[in-house]
C-alpha cells in the first residue's frame, strides 16, 4: 500500500495524523534531491500569458511527486464529501464551503511552493489547510466544532490557519491587501519568499483588489496575485459580474498567465514559474487558474439553480483534475490500474478514521468562551458576552 503524503516542494513528505490539533503536522520539505523520472507533456493550450513569456511545456517529475499529487487530491475529495455528509448529519452547523472539483489548485500550488512562502485565501479554504500543514483531524475537529479543531473550534470552516496558511478570511476580497502587506514584510526583511493571494472571480472587481495591485507594483513585491476562477461568485457567472473575464489581464501594467486550473501538473508548472519570477526580483505578477465548483456555493445552495446539471456533467467528464491524473500516470506507466486503486482505498480509510476520531472529542470549555480574541498584552479591559450581564474581564 502507497503512503499518503501531501506534495511539499515536489518533495517526500509523509503526514501522520494526530488528535490533538491545532499543532499542524510536521513536515520536513526536503527532497529536492528526488531524481525526476518523468517528463509529461502538457496539453498546448494550458497556458494564455499577459506581457510575460510562456512557461516550458514540459513537466519534470519523480514518481513520488505523482503519488503524492494524486493521493492528495484524493483525500481532499473525500474529506469535502465526508464534511457534506456530515453537515447533512446535521453534525457541522453554520458556513460550509466545500472545494470539490478544484483540488488540483491547492495541490499544484503547493507542489512548487517552499515551506517559507506564505498563502492567504478566502472561504474555500478546506483544501489549502490540509495541503498547508492542517492535519485532516484537525480540520474536521474544527468543522465540528471540537476543543482540538484546529482553531480550537471557535473558528469553523471560514477561519482555519496553520504557520503557513494565514486563513480562512470570510469578507470577499479582504484578504487581498492582507496578502499584498505579507509580500511587504518578505521584501522588507529581505527575504527570498512569496507570498500567494488567492481570490475568487467574485472577488475580482473588487476596489481593493486594484488598489493592492497598484502598491505592489511600486513597490515591486513577491505577491502572487491568484484568481481562483471557478466561474461563479455564489449564483453569478463570472460573465455577468465582470466586464472582461480575462482575470489575468486585470493587473494592467503587472504581467499574467493564465492557466488550465483542471490539471494539477498545470498548476504546478505555472506556479513554479510565478514563483521563479518573484524570487528574480520581477515583481508581482496576476495568476488566473481556470477552475470548477462541482457543488454549490455553501451547503444552503443546491448549485442548480443558476446552471444546468448537464453544465456540471460534462466538467466532470471532460476534465475531473483527479481522473485526468490517473489517466496520465496510467499513460506514462508511472502507476498501474491496481495501485491506483490502492492510493483511493488508502485516501479513503484514512479520511474515514480521521473524521471519526475528530467526533469523538469533546467540544470546547466554557472557559474558552473569550479566550484567543486579543493577542496577549494587548487585550481592552473587558469583553461582553452575549448578554449584558455576560462580562469577561482580562
Ligand atoms: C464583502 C463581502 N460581500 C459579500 C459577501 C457575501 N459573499 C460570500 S461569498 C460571495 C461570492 C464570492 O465569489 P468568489 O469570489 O468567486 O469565490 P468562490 O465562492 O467562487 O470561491 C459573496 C458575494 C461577503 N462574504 N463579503
Ligand atoms: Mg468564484
Amino acid at each position: 500500500m502507497l503512503p499518503i503524503s501531501r506534495v511539499r516542494s515536489l518533495s517526500t513528505v509523509t503526514t501522520r495524523a494526530t488528535t490533538t490539533l491545532q499543532q499542524t503536522a510536521t513536515r520536513s520539505f526536503a527532497s529536492s534531491a528526488v531524481v525526476p523520472q518523468f517528463h509529461i507533456k502538457l496539453n498546448p493550450d494550458s497556458f494564455h500569458t499577459y506581457n510575460c513569456e510562456t512557461p516550458s511545456l514540459e513537466v519534470e517529475v519523480s514518481k513520488k511527486d505523482l503519488i503524492d499529487m494524486y493521493s492528495s487530491m484524493a483525500t481532499i475529495r473525500r474529506m469535502e464529501m465526508t464534511a457534506d455528509g456530515l453537515y447533512k448529519a446535521k453534525l457541522i452547523r453554520g458556513f460550509c464551503h466545500l472545494s470539490t472539483g478544484q483540488e488540483a489548485v491547492s495541490v499544484g500550488m503547493e507542489s512548487a511552493m517552499t515551506s517559507n512562502d506564505k498563502l492567504i485565501t478566502a472561504y474555500r479554504s478546506h483544501g489549502f489547510t490540509y495541503m498547508r500543514g492542517g492535519s485532516l483531524v484537525s480540520i474536521f475537529g474544527e468543522l465540528l466544532g471540537r476543543k482540538n479543531g484546529i482553531s480550537k473550534g471557535k473558528g469553523g470552516s471560514m477561519y482555519m490557519f496553520t504557520p503557513r496558511l494565514q486563513g480562512g478570511n470570510g469578507i470577499v476580497g479582504a484578504q487581498v491587501p492582507v496578502g499584498a502587506g505579507l509580500a511587504f514584510a518578505q521584501k522588507y526583511l529581505g527575504r527570498k519568499e512569496t507570498t500567494f493571494v488567492i481570490y475568487g472571480d467574485g472577488a475580482a472587481n473588487q476596489g481593493q483588489v486594484f488598489e493592492s495591485f497598484n502598491m505592489a507594483k511600486l513597490w515591486e513585491l513577491p505577491a502572487v496575485f491568484v484568481c481562483e476562477n471557478n466561474r461563479y461568485g455564489m449564483g453569478t457567472s463570472a460573465e455577468r459580474s465582470s466586464a472582461s473575464v480575462d482575470y489575468f489581464k486585470r493587473g494592467d501594467y503587472i504581467p499574467g498567465l493564465r492557466v488550465d486550473g483542471m490539471d494539477v501538473l498545470a498548476v504546478h508548472q505555472a506556479t513554479k514559474y510565478a514563483k521563479e519570477w518573484t524570487d528574480a526580483g520581477r515583481g508581482p505578477l496576476v495568476l488566473e487558474v481556470e477552475t470548477y465548483r462541482y457543488g454549490g456555493h455553501s451547503m444552503s445552495d443546491p448549485g442548480t439553480t443558476y446552471r444546468t446539471r448537464e453544465e456540471i456533467q460534462k466538467v466532470r467528464a471532460k476534465s475531473d483534475p483527479i481522473t485526468g491524473l490517473k489517466h496520465s500516470l496510467l499513460e506514462y506507466k508511472a502507476l498501474t490500474e491496481e495501485e491506483i486503486k490502492d492510493l483511493d482505498k488508502t485516501a479513503r480509510a484514512t479520511v474515514d478514521k480521521e473524521a471519526e476520531e475528530a467526533k469523538a472529542e469533546p467540544e470546547p470549555d466554557m472557559s474558552e468562551f473569550s479566550t484567543s480574541v486579543y493577542v496577549k498584552g494587548h487585550e481592552v479591559p473587558f469583553l461582553r458576552g452575549r448578554e449584558p450581564s455576560e462580562v469577561y474581564r482580562f
